[in-house]
């Protein structure tokens, strides 16, 4: 295909036979996920057309039938649909600026981690060329994907991800959260926020533990029941943040201080860290210097809202 032809190649359907004729798909990228994301497609049977930055990598997606571009305007000009998944968004930018004209017609899915604010100028910048945009958030590793475990969160075009429904859905569960860009980011940010928050309370409860030499392993016999039975509360915490009603019959901010002072006097006594508590005890003591002690711990999710 030369580089300037346009493709208006589409998904379709062929109620005759019940199959779908599935579109070519480039994928920018071949680091660990964008090799995942690769092998997806092939192995879903999508023409696959890779290329990425630093040669090499695509050897084994070659073997596996995969073609080689060696520059990127090939590897953008050979499929309608065009997956980046790159470092971070300045390598986004690098590689379309390179690529110029060649992306009018095209649908560029970008996957590459970002900010929503990053995922907005970028969908400016790529619909100004005459391309659709649509930003996607990956909440997987690559072993994940092309399984059901992973999910894929997308934002941008709706024209872009209903047209090539088809090829996305091989590459997991997905979710379409709407036409503004920066909201796959901002979902897959948050998740990502909740994952850290949950880890971070593991690693402080597991060193707690092995401050005397308690196995870790037998220790998450406990915890992650634990962890299971305290996520069952964040639907109502939720709604305390939706209504604005944070009263608690539950555990006010008044007691967590408190509790919060023997948590922290433990650990000084145990010998470890208390750099990932100390910011919760920051906010409870905020929420109650502000006069919300008789709140429950939903009232930190305003806290956290406006920084001082
Ligand atoms: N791996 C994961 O578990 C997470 C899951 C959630 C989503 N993330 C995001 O996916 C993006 C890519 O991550 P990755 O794991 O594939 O990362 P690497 O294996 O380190 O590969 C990075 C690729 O980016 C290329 N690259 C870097 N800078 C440039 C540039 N200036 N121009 C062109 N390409 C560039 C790099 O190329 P090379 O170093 O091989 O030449 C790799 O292909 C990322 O946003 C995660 O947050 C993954």
């Amino acid at each position: 295909m030369k580089e300037n032809e346009r493709t208006e190649i589409k998904v379709s359907y062929d109620p005759s036979t019940g199959r779908v004729s599935l579109p070519p798909v480039s994928v920018i990228g071949l680091g660990m996920m964008g090799s995942a994301l690769a092998q997806t497609f092939l192995k879903e049977g999508h023409q696959t057309t890779v290329w990425n930055r630093t040669p090499g990598k695509a050897d084994a997606l070659m073997k596996q039938g995969a073609k080689i571009a060696s520059k990127v305007n090939e590897a953008i000009a050979a499929s309608p649909i065009v997956v980046i998944c790159v470092l971070d968004y300045g390598a986004v930018h690098e590689i379309l600026e390179e690529a110029g004209e060649i992306l009018a017609g095209r649908a560029i899915v970008n996957l590459t981690n970002g900010t929503p604010a990053q995922a907005r100028r970028t969908a400016a910048w790529v619909t100004g060329r005459g391309a659709e945009y649509l930003d996607g958030g990956i909440m997987a590793v690559p072993q994940m994907i092309g399984n059901s475990g992973a999910l894929v969160l997308y934002s941008g075009s709706e024209k872009v991800f209903q047209t090539y429904h088809p090829t996305l859905k091989g590459l997991g569960a997905l979710n379409f959260l709407g036409e503004d860009p920066g909201l796959a980011p901002l979902y897959d940010l948050a998740l990502l926020s909740a994952m850290y928050g949950m880890f971070g309370g593991f690693f402080h409860a597991t060193a707690m533990i092995r401050s005397e030499q308690i196995p870790a392993e037998a220790f998450t016999e406990l915890v992650v029941p634990w962890l299971q039975a305290m996520s069952a509360s964040l639907p109502l915490m939720a709604q305390a943040v939706d209504t604005g009603d944070h009263r608690t019959n539950v555990s006010s901010l008044y007691i967590n201080q408190t509790g919060f002072v023997n948590f922290i006097d433990a650990c000084r006594e145990q010998g470890i860290s208390t750099e990932l508590m100390t910011p919760i005890q920051g906010l409870i003591n905020r929420g109650v210097a502000e006069g919300y002690g008789t709140d429950g711990l939903s009232r930190l999710v305003e806290l956290i809202r406006k920084p001082v």
